[in-house]
């Protein structure tokens, strides 16, 4: 019995060097300390010892044990500090290394534009009204006194969803319903998406966008529509902007104008941005038609109002010097980065 347990003793040290990984170390360790192991049937052996030898043998048994587990566990730190090694080797940090750097956008030259003109309005105590981009035929055209047979109706100019609805070609619908729903005093502005059976070229679009703005109150004149419009151009182009009023014909408006402001870039010179004339035309506008309050429950005897709209498109062109819209919609990183 003492050679058996000196030889699983030598055995178990030269498999121990042989072990690779702690699972072949188990696997060792198993096959000797386990219930079928072969120091575990040894033990078992311990009945047919002589009695008076049993101490001794005992003895040996539990010393031999003693030495397998060191040696096990010996074996097993040594194998959990190489591999910590290892891992520490493979996963190893180089702080030097470029960061992955997230690329911040920013706002699209319209979106600039387009807060500045609410901002200037907000400020003259302007609200910002929403509607639908779709809308039934009688806001888009009959309540802004388009009658039937105007030529604006032609199918050729709209995008029908139905014979009922249409897809609005201005944003005057959303003050139709702002007429419709609020008492004056009403001072509103309607920037949004609005629509034209148009080709596609460098100045057109068939979606494109606009602002739009409605005052109504008791004592409105065109010497209001006149001063606000004034003021808001100062605010946009700077102190020095003038305005220039020209008649023109609106259906929804009575008297219309068209308004023209001094060339920013050149100052009334004339340069490229003006084509020379010293003037830029901005916006449309006018005192809005006695029949379109009506229409919308608003009393005209009592009550009288202004109207404007201006294309953000063509503000937004004017301001960067950008000749073709078209860029707007591309999204192409290298136009965008430039605002
Ligand atoms: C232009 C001209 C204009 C209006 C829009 C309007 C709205 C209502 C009543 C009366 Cl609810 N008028 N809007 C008035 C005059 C001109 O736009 O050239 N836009 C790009």
């Amino acid at each position: 019995m003492k050679e058996q347990l000196e030889a699983i003793k030598i055995k178990v040290v030269k498999s121990l060097s042989n072990v690779a990984d702690l699972k072949a170390l188990e696997e060792v360790r198993i096959n000797i300390l386990g219930k079928k192991g072969e120091l575990t049937s040894i033990l078992k052996g311990m009945k047919d010892v002589e009695p008076k030898d049993r101490p001794m043998i005992g003895a040996l048994v539990n010393e031999v044990r003693a030495d397998i587990e060191a040696a096990i566990e010996t074996a097993k730190n040594s194998l959990v500090s190489k591999a910590r090694e290892q891992q520490l080797k493979e996963e190893v940090i180089d702080v030097t290394m470029p960061s992955n750097k997230k690329v911040l956008g920013h706002r699209h030259p319209m979106h600039i534009v387009l807060e500045d003109l609410k901002n200037i309005f907000i400020g003259m105590g302007y609200q910002i009204a929403k509607g639908p981009e779709v809308e039934e035929d009688y806001y888009n055209f009959k309540a802004l006194n388009i009658p039937e047979d105007h030529p604006a109706r032609d199918e050729q100019d709209t995008f029908y969803i139905d014979k009922n609805f249409v897809l609005r070609t201005s944003t005057s619908p959303t003050q139709v319903h702002v007429m419709e729903h609020e008492k004056p005093p009403i001072r509103v502005i309607a920037p949004g998406r609005v629509y034209r059976s148009d080709e596609v070229d460098a100045t057109h679009s068939p979606m494109f966008h606009q602002v739009e703005g409605l005052v109504i109150d008791e004592h409105i004149t065109m010497a209001d529509l006149k001063g606000a419009l004034a003021e808001f151009v100062k605010e946009l182009y700077g102190e020095d902007a003038k305005v220039r009023f020209r008649p023109h014909y609106f259906p929804f408006t009575e008297p219309s104008a068209e308004v023209d402001v001094s060339c920013f870039k050149c100052g009334g010179t004339g340069c490229n941005i003006c084509k020379g004339s010293g003037w830029i035309e901005i916006l449309g506008c006018g005192m809005v038609h006695p029949k379109v309050l009506e229409m919308s429950g608003i009393d005209s005897t009592k009550y009288s109002g202004f109207a404007f709209g201006m294309g953000l498109e063509r503000i937004t062109m004017l301001r960067y010097g950008i000749e073709d819209l078209r860029l707007f919609y591309e999204n192409d990183i290298r136009f965008l980065k430039q605002f």
